[in-house]
């Protein structure tokens, strides 16, 4: 038995010679860590999009070699796809509609073209490989029609499908044109899992109204087979963040993030750049923070980790505009000669900083409009290894059901960012490590690995149910048969 995931990018990084000729690392995300826990119990196989434009027949059969060789199997798409497909109907249609910001959403045919092109070649290249009894897993709203392209052209499969982003409430899901087809998709799976209740919630009420189904509890009978529904928050891999701090390398990052920032209580934001992640609120509810309180002048810093991402999106270059002017403004107003209040990095940092970072804050200031789990809240958690630390964390993150031990913040509350921050401040450091230990214990057992441990779990049991379930099903229509002759 095989076990295929399928997402929109191949967990590889590539890189170029002089030449031109590509090569291909491993990298270990959050996703490919999790996943990694599977390869004993199963022979695991990526399918994804490379991450490189190769037109060259010969060129693009040279690369699927070296990619087979780690088990990957690449999905070779054009740069007008990556446009239309991704940036478009996946990011400017799907993403906002996700994301409840409404007035967002572009509607365009010609994404909606290349969506359904782009799942369609994904099928191809799954439906070339798999064979009946093997296990396919679908990650993401890139891949929404997937579930039932593939079901319809191999039989007897186990099809499962995350959704790592929220799923809206059925008022804002009913807006799109595409609804039902990708509902359909999404019902050739056996199992829809999310982060949290809501989201599932919602899904279940958009089925019920959109498609007209019944649900029975968790399951919704579609045509023989059972599409069950479930709730799996997806986790970390706790040990690395854990533990990272004891490596020499984080610890000399860590002393000197510690020396060049001096004395000062840092607040620590980690996000990439994007509108759903609040970083605008996020900047005014700090400058409200020292407007009201100027005893903090000189003596708190805002450290801000802005991940580049689609800067060369208009909307993402006019958010990327306000951001720099908001900090400039701040900065401008109350820097001294001793003191930012705001360190800006526009790019990303290699681990053992960002990890070197998550150790030394004081606060980490996690603040997303919406946000389908974030996992940055956890990794900070988990990095807090016997050191104090606060997490503020927006109720609008999946990862705030969890982490309850928090202080939670409704984002879009200037005055309430500025409280929380005086209050994670001043709070006393037995009650800092008093709450870490308790969100540390549960993150520690819901690990990345769990998650996706149960995932399968549940997608094997689902095999069970379907099979007994059509096995009855012909039973009854055989004794059904018999009684009327
Ligand atoms: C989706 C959903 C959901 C960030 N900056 C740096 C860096 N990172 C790493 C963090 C973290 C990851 O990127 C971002 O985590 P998110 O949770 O925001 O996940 P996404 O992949 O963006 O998005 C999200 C997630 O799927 C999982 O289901 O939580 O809600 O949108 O791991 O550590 N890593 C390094 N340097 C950086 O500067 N090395």
């Amino acid at each position: 038995m095989k076990l295929y995931i399928i997402a929109n990018r191949l967990p590889v990084k590539v890189q170029q010679d002089a030449e031109g000729n590509f090569s291909f690392e491993r990298s270990e995300g959050g996703l490919a860590t999790g996943l990694s826990s599977l390869n004993s119990e199963m022979d695991t196989h990526w399918v994804g999009w490379p991450g490189i434009f190769v037109e060259d027949p010969t060129q693009r059969e040279a690369i699927t070699r070296d990619l087979e060789k780690l088990n990957f199997h690449p999905v070779f798409l054009t740069e007008a796809q990556i446009q239309n497909y991704y940036e478009g109907y996946s990011n400017n249609t799907i993403w906002p509609l996700c994301h409840y910001f409404y007035s967002y959403i572009v509607y365009d045919a010609d994404y909606w073209a290349a969506y359904k092109e782009v799942n369609e070649l994904f099928c191809t290249e799954v439906t070339a490989r798999i064979k009946p009894g093997d296990i396919a897993w679908v990650h993401d709203y890139q891949l929404m029609l997937l579930p039932r392209m593939i079901r319809e052209k191999v039989q007897d499969l186990s099809i499962g499908y995350f959704h790592h982003i929220p799923f809206p409430s059925y008022e804002l899901f009913r807006v799109l044109p595409e609804r039902a087809e990708l509902l359909q998709g999404l019902l050739g799976a056996d199992l829809i899992a999310f982060h949290t209740h809501g989201y599932m919630r919602h899904f279940i009420s958009t089925i019920e109204r959109v498609m007209g189904l019944g649900v029975m509890l968790d399951r919704f009978l579609h045509g023989n087979r059972f599409v069950y529904v479930d709730v799996l928050p997806m986790g970390i891999n706790y040990d690395l963040y854990n533990q990272a701090i004891l490596k020499p390398a984080v610890q000399q990052k860590a002393r000197a993030f510690r020396n060049n920032y001096g004395e000062h209580k840092l607040i620590l934001s980690v996000d990439r750049l994007d509108y759903s992640k609040g970083i605008l609120h996020r900047l005014k509810g700090f400058a409200r923070f020292l407007e009201q309180h100027p005893g903090y002048h000189e003596k708190v810093s805002l450290v801000m980790v802005v991940v580049p991402s689609r800067d060369s999106v208009e909307m993402y270059a006019k958010l990327k505009r306000h951001i720099d002017e908001l900090i400039g403004s701040i900065n401008g107003r109350y820097s001294t000669i001793n003191w930012t209040p705001v360190f800006y990095f526009y790019h990303s940092l290699p681990f053992e900083e960002l990890v070197a970072l998550y150790h030394i804050a004081d606060v980490a200031l996690v603040s997303p409009l919406r946000d389908g789990m974030n996992l940055v809240a956890k990794e900070y958690v988990a990095a807090k290894r016997n050191s104090p630390g606060v997490l503020i964390l927006s109720e609008m993150a999946g990862a705030s059901t969890e982490l309850s031990a928090a202080i939670i913040i409704n984002p879009n509350d200037i005055n309430q960012i500025s409280d929380s921050l005086q209050k994670a401040i001043e709070m006393p450091v037995e009650e800092q490590l008093a709450n870490l230990h308790l969100m540390q214990s549960l993150i520690s057992r819901h690990t990345v690995h769990r998650w996706a441990y149960n995932f399968m779990d549940k997608l094997q049991h689902i095999r069970q149910i379907n099979i007994e379930n059509i096995k009855k099903r012909r039973v009854g229509q055989t004794a059904e048969r018999l009684r009327r002759c």
